[in-house]
């Protein structure tokens, strides 16, 4: 099965300019509990390293660039996302890293769950174990 799940956002707008429109349970394949952003990362840092039990989440860069791997402990699958017309659909049990943002990248993710810390399985060993 494909790792990289992308969910192509439609682009609104007019003589204005553009808009994109995200709702849950329509093109967010989920009920929304939570946004967040992730930006300001500094050159060189992998972020994520780690997969969690059961929260599903969207990434859209809303704004420049960056690379994420997924692996399910299986295969491994790198995705670079670029637009903002795009969002990588991360299920649960899927190790996640982000890494070479762009110079600005704003990274916006959409999740169903509140943040939970139990939900995360930091130590790839472990993840790997659970894989099994
Ligand atoms: C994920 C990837 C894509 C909170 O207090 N509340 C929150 O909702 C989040 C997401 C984080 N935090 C705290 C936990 C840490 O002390 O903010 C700090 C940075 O979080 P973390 O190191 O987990 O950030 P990333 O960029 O490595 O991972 C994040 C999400 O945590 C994670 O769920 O899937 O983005």
């Amino acid at each position: 099965m494909a790792l990289k799940k992308i969910i192509q956002f439609k682009e609104l707008g007019d003589d204005q300019g553009w808009l994109v429109a995200l709702e849950a349970e329509r093109n967010v394949p989920f009920p929304l509990r939570r946004v967040y952003y992730i930006y300001g990362t500094r050159p060189g840092v992998h972020r994520g390293r780690h997969a969690h039990h059961k929260l599903r989440q969207v990434l859209v860069c809303l704004n420049g660039a960056c690379t994420i791997l997924l692996d399910d402990g299986r295969e491994r699958e790198e995705v670079r996302l670029t637009g903002n017309t795009e969002g990588l659909l991360l299920e649960p049990m899927v190790w996640h890293e982000m890494y070479d943002f762009s110079p600005g990248c704003v990274l916006i993710v959409l999740a169903d769950g509140w943040y939970d810390e139990s939900d995360y399985i930091r130590d790839y060993a472990a993840f790997k174990a659970l894989c099994r």
